[in-house]
């Protein structure tokens, strides 16, 4: 598949920082030392519905993890997938009457637009399920003779069992393991697995359902977990820098893909860090596209917001917070582009050096960016009571902006 168009990344003169984030695995923060080329997978959307302000907020956690490494002069290998065909975007085009490959295309492509509106960085792969299916079914083969997956009525699950890994990523007990796989598109119920957990690495054809050759599987689709396994393996490798998601992905979707690769690899972990970001709610409850409790990025900006607002909406709260969107959340991130670009549209002002450093110091901290958006606010609010005749201070500050935190001013 294409991605979206890249926006440009201004380069700043100084150093860079190393990144401090928070990796969900071992439950504390770790300074990530990348090679020359960082290596990230971002879990992309499931396309029946339009880009909320959950996922965009999660986007905007994965965008400043790269904006943070480009500062530090490497190169950036980011990939994210589409989740093409499963059960939800089956589900939705039967119930509105319409064709499912449609209705993927028409959703991937208004997440292109907002994306390339949000100024988010594109992946350098960005690959559906359907076109990552010749490379699921050869894993799967290998999981079946290795012993770790198993056949019931045509079906090819996982067995968690074959894992001694397994609860690394999440350290949840296995009544909480349970309920989650059942809320999360998993059957512990199905009568005749060897454990309640295990997840389906292949589901054999259903009536009325689309389905592919799937080599000694015989026909039918990939499960979840695999795809992003066998996509982060084939473009990125084992031990990539970072896994990322919302923190709904933790268990058991980035669980199940560790334990896919161990079984696959002999290998722990998959990713270095694995960094979940909080969950955006509306009127009290998480924002997700099967309760209908949405704020979609398409239609504010139909409604003429700035996109550079709304990711000003998004950087005022911490990616590892969970938080409301509201009314005046989007006030004040308007009122706030409006006191920032006053401030860079004079020819001079207050040096903006320190400033630079400030959001070096700011993001790297576990991409604190409420604290890089005080450290604007600071810098604007001088400019605007004080001024200054530091002549290049405002290209320095808004070119800091624009680097480290993707808005345009
Ligand atoms: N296709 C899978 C990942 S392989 C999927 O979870 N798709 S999704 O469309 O449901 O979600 C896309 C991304 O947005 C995921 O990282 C998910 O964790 C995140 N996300 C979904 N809802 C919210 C929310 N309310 N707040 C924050 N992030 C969210
Ligand atoms: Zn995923």
């Amino acid at each position: 598949m294409h991605a979206w168009p890249a926006s440009e990344v201004p380069a700043l003169t100084g150093q860079g920082r190393d990144l401090r984030i928070h990796d969900t695995a071992t439950g504390g923060l770790v300074t990530l030392a990348p090679g020359p080329v960082a290596r990230i997978y971002v879990c992309g959307i499931t396309p029946y519905d339009a880009t909320h302000m959950g996922h965009a907020a999660t986007y905007n956690a994965f965008d400043l993890v790269q904006r943070v490494w480009l500062d530090t002069k490497r190169q950036v290998h980011y990939v994210q997938n589409v989740t093409d065909v499963d059960d939800p975007l089956l589900e939705r085009a039967v119930r509105d009457g319409i064709d499912w490959v449609g209705l993927a295309e028409k959703e991937t492509a208004l997440f292109r637009e907002d994306m390339t509106a949000l100024r988010m960085l594109p992946p350098k792969q960005y690959i559906g399920a359907v076109e990552a299916i010749p490379g699921i079914v050869p894993l799967v083969e290998r999981l079946r003779d290795a012993g770790a997956a198993y056949e019931l009525e045509g079906d090819v699950y996982f067995s968690v069992e074959a894992d001694p890994n397994f609860g690394k990523v999440s350290h949840l007990d296995a009544s909480a393991m349970r309920l989650l796989s059942a809320e999360r598109g998993g059957d512990p119920d199905r009568p005749g697995k060897k454990n309640p957990l295990d997840p389906m690495l292949w589901m054999a054809a259903r009536e009325g359902e689309p389905s592919w050759d799937g080599g000694s599987l015989g026909r039918g689709r990939p499960g979840w977990h695999i795809e992003c396994v066998a996509i982060a393996l084939e473009y990125l490798g084992m031990g990539f820098d970072v896994q990322g998601g919302g923190s709904d992905l933790v268990f058991p979707h980035h669980e199940m893909g560790a334990s896919h690769a161990q079984a696959l690899t002999g290998e722990f972990p998959m990713a270095k860090a694995y960094v979940h970001a909080g969950m955006v709610a509306l009127d009290g409850e998480k924002m997700s596209k099967s309760k209908g409790n949405l704020v979609f990025v398409s239609a504010l900006r139909r409604d003429g917001v700035d996109p550079a607002a709304i990711r000003l909406a998004l950087l005022a709260h911490h990616y590892r917070d969970n938080w409301e969107w509201t009314d005046q959340v989007l006030a004040d991130a308007v009122a706030r582009l409006g006191r920032w670009r006053a401030a860079v549209s004079r020819p001079d002002g207050p040096s903006a050096d320190a400033l630079v450093e400030e959001l070096r110091e700011a993001l790297a901290n576990d991409l604190d960016a409420p604290a890089a958006l005080a450290a604007v606010d600071r810098w604007a609010a001088l400019q605007t009571e004080q001024g200054g005749t530091d002549e290049g201070a405002p290209g320095v500050a808004s070119r800091a902006v624009d680097a480290l935190l993707g808005v345009a001013l």
